[in-house]
């Protein structure tokens, strides 16, 4: 099956989340993501979701340069091209260094067209397996302890598997050590967004107490870049390193893993641009026996489903950031919501693409932005 996109819509929308959210960096209370339709010549359709922040505090990407990328390279470089799979697809922008967080909303919106057009689930076309997936939640730092300790109260009310509190110097042990005394025996993390250095010995008094704590692992606790460090802290603590930031692909996942810089990784479709590099590192991390996670960037219905459909994959054995929707949005833009009672999201395997209808009437209504092209 051949398929050649003639028309692309991007639409800038804003949703409210349902609490302020603060890491190492930054505090919001809204997020504004770019969905792009894409539509072939057959009149098959696929969306896609930029998960991009507005700011470049996490990455080097905003919501600003995705929209140019998109409009002014990948968009045009993808019209009227031919292609047969969505990896065939992703070639159109080969030559396009970086800017990854805009590759992936233009590479999922072909994947879910080219699973649609066969009458496949996502999950199927990536080569999923699992039935529902082991969902977690990532909790931004409070303004108390006690106040984290009822988010995470309520959290695992609702049945959510694994907890992982944001931290930043002096915002770590306290907060760490009352969930840990509260409840010993929770699978509980820490994810520093780099905001630590190895040469300031306060930051590494706090990651050796935070050694004791018998987490499952310390998410990205150095420089975004830095896999050099990383290796040296690795073989200093016994809680494992994972790595977010600093894992833009495969390559990668494979010069991490040699360097001894970490030993789980967080896969996110966005960081790494789109779902086929998705699955390259998946394949990666597989082959060198590295366990792997799905994270998140707060993403709307269409983005959250693709993430669900890549932790279908078997090597996603660590329970994700993938969490139902209301844990971030009162509303969002699909129909049926993803949800995890119990703390599982059940992957659809007979619904085709990614297996939630994106509400155009919902999106128009909180769109600040819109442009069609082709
Ligand atoms: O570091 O994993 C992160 C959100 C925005 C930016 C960075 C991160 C996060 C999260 C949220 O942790 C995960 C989610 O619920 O989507
Ligand atoms: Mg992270």
């Amino acid at each position: 099956m051949s398929h050649v996109v003639v028309a692309v819509d991007l639409f800038l929308v804003r949703l409210p989340l349902a609490r302020p959210f603060t890491t190492s960096s930054h505090t919001k209370t809204h997020l504004d993501h770019i969905l792009v339709r894409v539509r072939d010549r057959d009149g098959a359709v696929g969306w896609g979701e930029c998960a991009s922040p507005s700011d470049p505090y996490y990455c080097a990407e905003t919501v600003g340069t995705c929209w140019h990328l998109l409009e002014d390279f990948l968009v045009p470089a993808l019209i009227g091209r031919a292609w047969a799979t969505p990896d065939e697809a992703a070639r159109a922008w080969t030559k396009v260094r970086g800017n990854r967080f805009a590759k992936a909303g233009i590479d999922m919106a072909c994947w879910d067209l080219a699973a649609r057009a066969r009458g496949e689930p996502l999950a199927r076309l990536l080569g999923g397996e699992r039935r529902e997936i082991l969902s977690g939640v990532s909790l931004g730092i409070e303004p108390t302890v006690d106040g984290l300790l009822a988010e995470v109260e309520r959290h695992l009310a609702h049945g959510y598997r694994r907890i992982k509190v944001k931290i930043g110097p002096g915002r770590d042990l306290a907060y760490l050590r009352a969930v840990r005394e509260r409840w010993p025996d929770v699978p509980l993390m820490a994810d520093a967004n780099s905001a630590y250095r190895l040469d300031d010995p306060a930051h590494l008094a706090a990651l050796d107490a935070l050694d004791e704590l018998g987490l499952t692992m310390i998410e990205q606790p150095l420089d975004a870049d830095d896999i050099v460090d990383h290796a040296r802290l690795q073989r200093r603590l016994a809680t494992a390193i994972c790595l977010d930031e600093s894992i833009h692909g495969a390559d990668d996942a494979r010069r991490a893993i040699a360097l001894g810089s970490c030993r789980i990784v967080n896969i996110k479709v966005s960081r790494v641009g789109g779902l086929g590099e998705a699955r390259r590192v998946h394949d990666v991390c597989v082959a060198a026996g590295i366990p792997v996670w799905c994270g998140g960037m707060h993403e709307f219905g269409i983005g959250r489903a693709a993430n669900v459909a890549i932790s279908s994959l078997p090597g996603f054995t660590i329970p994700g950031d993938v969490s139902g929707s209301d844990k971030a949005y009162p509303l969002d833009i699909v129909e049926p919501p993803i949800r995890a009672p119990g703390g599982a999201i059940a992957v659809p395997w007979d619904r085709p693409g990614i297996g939630h209808e994106p509400d155009e009437a919902r999106i128009r209504a909180h769109c600040l932005r819109h442009v069609a092209l082709g």
